[in-house]
C-alpha cells in the first residue's frame, strides 16, 4: 500500500497531474482555494442566471436502470460501465441525465436544469489530457419546444454575462491566478462539422483548439439516438461549444420525439433497446414532446475561466483518469 501510495506521488508529479489536498503546499493551497471559491461564484452566477431565464432547478439523480449510452459518440473514451444490483434491479451510475430531461421535460416542467454530477470512468490515458476527470459536473438542462438556436443563444448570454460579473467580483483572486479573464464577442462563429472535417480531417476536435481564438459552435453532429436528425437531409440538429486551446466545453441540440426514429436510430446504432423501454413506451404513447437542452461541463468553465492547466485543478478532491486519491 505505502509502495503504491509512493509510485502515485511520483507518477502525479512528474506528469504535472493535480495533486490531492493534503499534498499541496502552501502556495498551492492558496491557489487551488482561489480556484475553488472563484467556481463558486460562477456556480452561483450560473444558477441565478438559470432561474432568471425560467428554468426551475432540480436535484440530481444519480443511480437508475437507464441513463446516457454515450454511444455512439466520437470523443466517448469509457473504459468500464458501472452497472450494479440495487434491490434486485440493476442500476448504472448516471452518464448524464439526458433521458430524465427528455421525460422531465415531457410529463413534469417545461424548462428545469441540474447540476449534475455525472461519474464516466474515462481511459487512464486520459489523465493528462487536461480535459478529463472519471467524475464531473455539467450544468444540464432543457427546455420543451425551444429550438437549438435558442438553446444557444441563452449559453452565449450566459456566458458573457459571466465573464463581465467574475471581471468586477473576482478581481483580487485573479491577480493571486495570475490570470486574465478570456475575450470573446457574442453571437459565436458557427461551423459546420463537415467543412472542419474537410479541412482538418478526421482529428479535426484535436486541431480546431489550435485554430480558433474565441469560442466557436460546431453543429451537425452524428452521435446519440437523442439528438435530432432530419430524415431527409441526415443532418444533425445538434451542436459543440469549442473553446480556443482546450476543446468541447458545451454539447447540446434538438431531440427526437417520434418513437419509429428512436428505435431506428438505436438499432442502427447498436444500442440495446431494452435498456430505453420506457422512453420508447412514452414515445409511443406521443407522451414525448419534442425538446432542446445542453449540458456545460462546469469543471471546464471553471478551467478556462481561471486558466487552470488541469480541469482537476479546479476540484476541492479531483478526480482523474486512472488515479484514485483516498478523498
Ligand atoms: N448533457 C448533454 C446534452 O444535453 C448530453 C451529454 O452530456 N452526453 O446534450
Amino acid at each position: 500500500m505505502e509502495y503504491e501510495t509512493q509510485k502515485i506521488d511520483e507518477g502525479i508529479e512528474k506528469r504535472g497531474l493535480p495533486k490531492p489536498l493534503h499534498k499541496l503546499s502552501a502556495e498551492e493551497t492558496e491557489r487551488r482555494r482561489a480556484s475553488v471559491m472563484i467556481g463558486s461564484d460562477i456556480l452561483a452566477y450560473a444558477e441565478r442566471f438559470m432561474r432568471e431565464e425560467g428554468f426551475s432547478q432540480l436535484l440530481p439523480v444519480l443511480l437508475s436502470p437507464i441513463t446516457d449510452p454515450l454511444w455512439p459518440d466520437p470523443a466517448a473514451g469509457i473504459y468500464k460501465r458501472l452497472e450494479f444490483d440495487i434491490y434486485g434491479t440493476t442500476v448504472r451510475t448516471m452518464h448524464s441525465m439526458i433521458v430524465h430531461k427528455l421525460v422531465g421535460t415531457s410529463l413534469l416542467l417545461d424548462r428545469f436544469f441540474v447540476v449534475s454530477p455525472n461519474i464516466r470512468l474515462e481511459k487512464p490515458e486520459r489523465a493528462s489530457t487536461g480535459r478529463h476527470l472519471f467524475e464531473f459536473s455539467q450544468l444540464d438542462f432543457e427546455a420543451s419546444g425551444a429550438s437549438s438556436g435558442e438553446i444557444r443563444s441563452i449559453i452565449e448570454r450566459l456566458l458573457s454575462g459571466l465573464i463581465e460579473h467574475i471581471g468586477t467580483a473576482e478581481g483580487k483572486r485573479f491577480e493571486l491566478l495570475k490570470g486574465s479573464l478570456p475575450k470573446f464577442k457574442i453571437p459565436f462563429k458557427v461551423y459546420m462539422r463537415e467543412d472542419l472535417e474537410r479541412e482538418y480531417g478526421e482529428s479535426w476536435e484535436d486541431e480546431l483548439p489550435k485554430h480558433i481564438e474565441e469560442p466557436v459552435w460546431i453543429v451537425d453532429l452524428p452521435r446519440e439516438f437523442y439528438d435530432y436528425e432530419d430524415p431527409k437531409t441526415h443532418r444533425w440538429d445538434n451542436f459543440d461549444l469549442y473553446l480556443p486551446g482546450r476543446g468541447e466545453l458545451v454539447t447540446g441540440g434538438l431531440r427526437e420525439f417520434e418513437y419509429e426514429k428512436m428505435v431506428s436510430k438505436i438499432g442502427s446504432a447498436g444500442v440495446k433497446a431494452e435498456l430505453y423501454t420506457l422512453l420508447l413506451e412514452l414515445a409511443k404513447e406521443r407522451k414525448i414532446k419534442q425538446s432542446a437542452g445542453a449540458g456545460i461541463g462546469m469543471e471546464r468553465l471553471i478551467a478556462w475561466i481561471t486558466g487552470a492547466k488541469h480541469v482537476g485543478d479546479v476540484q476541492a478532491f479531483p478526480k482523474i483518469p486512472g488515479m484514485v486519491y483516498e478523498l
